[in-house]
């Protein structure tokens, strides 16, 4: 049986009052503390009428996400792990390694350890783990390869098991999550599927369009907002982010709503200027919540392989970063980066990104990354090893 909420939302960009603190906030258009006026600052205001029907408590809630996904448009219910992890370069590597019922000998170790290094598991982290496995080769502790492949699927959820820590809003309210990463890594579709995540938890929210650098950035978030009946807080293009995010925090606090999620510009890394604003999103976030951000979110293309390491100690510099989203893992992505990262970080995974679709934004889960990766057994190949 499905219950149907039906939401009437009106939003406009207040000009509240802020803190004098904020005065010193050069770019904020009311910064001197008057009541904002639209037509002088840009602010947009969105009157949103919402009609949509969103189903609350679907027929099995032990499935709500998929139950509720799949009935969207006629989607298909969400695929495994192993179905979108499977044609990624890692699962390739190494089934093919292990599909042509190797011996256990130093060349099965080396082979296995270019394959890691080429998948962007990392020097580091692939030499670790094979010679690991080698000095439990030489102790003839494996009867044969379907035992190595065991063993080095333990020693890969082990890497990962401590970055596996789900993001958990309950602590504040307004929670507040800041999503950065650089263009195009998939933060504002990110915020389209997390957001969906949200209401099917029932939790109220709130969009920020702080990226306000391309025109089309905050149109994409007020669609997607307007279609899914969440009160997006924007203003024109080329307006200051950090006024854009501190205005949505305000509203969202007054209006007791629990989870804001504020997109950014995709700023590289190199750009100083562009860094600099997320620091100040920072201190004018902290005038109203010293803790807020709760979470800087940042967001990884795992396509662009060993440099989202240095992406991730750029944005860390900047602004501190205290969990990441790994996304297109799906197709043709060579996946070990996650490896990469948690051995250099240990900073939590909280989600991971297998396609482009709203169902594929999965919480990470290292068991099940790691089995999407690897091939079941060898017999599973047609070898008998
Ligand atoms: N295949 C795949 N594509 C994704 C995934 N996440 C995002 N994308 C795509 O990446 C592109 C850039 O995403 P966008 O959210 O605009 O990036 P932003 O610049 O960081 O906001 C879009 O075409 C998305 O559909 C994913 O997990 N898998
Ligand atoms: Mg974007």
């Amino acid at each position: 049986m499905l219950k149907f909420w039906k939401k009437k939302v009106a939003i406009e960009t207040e000009g509240a009052p802020r803190p004098a603190a904020t005065a010193s906030e050069d770019a904020h258009p009311a910064s001197d503390g008057s009541a904002a006026d639209p037509a002088q600052t840009g602010l947009v205001s969105i009157e949103l009428d919402i009609t949509e029907e969103i189903p609350l408590e679907p027929a099995h809630p032990e499935s709500e996400l998929d139950v509720v996904l799949a009935s969207e448009a006629g989607r298909p219910a969400r695929r495994s792990w192993r179905e979108r992890l499977s044609g990624s370069g890692f699962a390739k590597g190494l089934g093919g390694l292990f599909a042509r019922n190797p011996k256990l000998d130093d060349d099965l170790l080396d082979e296995l350890e270019t394959c890691l290094i080429t998948a962007d598991v990392g020097v580091g982290a692939s030499t670790e783990i094979v010679d690991a496995l080698r000095k439990r080769v030489a102790r003839r502790e494996f009867a044969d390869a379907d035992a190595l492949l065991a063993a080095l699927r333990g020693r890969l959820v082990e890497l990962l098991k401590p970055v596996e820590n789900p993001l958990d809003v309950s602590g504040h309210k307004p929670f507040v999550v800041l999503m950065v990463g650089v263009n195009g890594a998939g933060k504002t579709t990110t915020i389209g599927k997390l957001a969906r995540r949200f209401l099917v938890d029932k939790r109220s929210l709130m969009l920020a369009a702080g990226d306000t650098f391309r025109a089309a950035a905050v149109e994409q978030l007020q669609t997607w907002g307007q279609r899914n009946g969440v009160p997006v807080i924007a203003q024109a293009s080329g307006a200051d982010s950090a006024s854009v995010i501190f205005d949505a925090l305000q509203a969202a606090r007054s209006r007791g709503v629990e989870v804001l999620i504020a997109d950014t510009a995709g700023r590289l890394h190199t750009q100083s200027g562009l860094m600099d604003e997320l620091s100040k999103v920072r201190r004018v976030l902290a005038k109203i919540d010293p803790a807020a951000p709760h979470e800087v979110l940042m967001v990884i293309d795992a396509t662009t392989g060993q440099n989202a390491i240095n992406q991730v100690k750029h944005f860390r510099q900047a602004i501190g970063v205290s969990g990441l989203v790994v996304t297109k893992l799906d197709g043709t992505a060579k996946g070990g980066v996650v490896f990469a990262l948690a051995r250099e970080f240990g900073l939590p995974i909280r989600y991971v990104g297998l396609g482009e679709g709203v169902e594929d934004l999965r919480v990470f889960d290292a068991q099940a990354f790691v089995d999407g990766l690897l091939p079941a057994s060898l017999s599973g190949f047609g070898n008998s090893a």
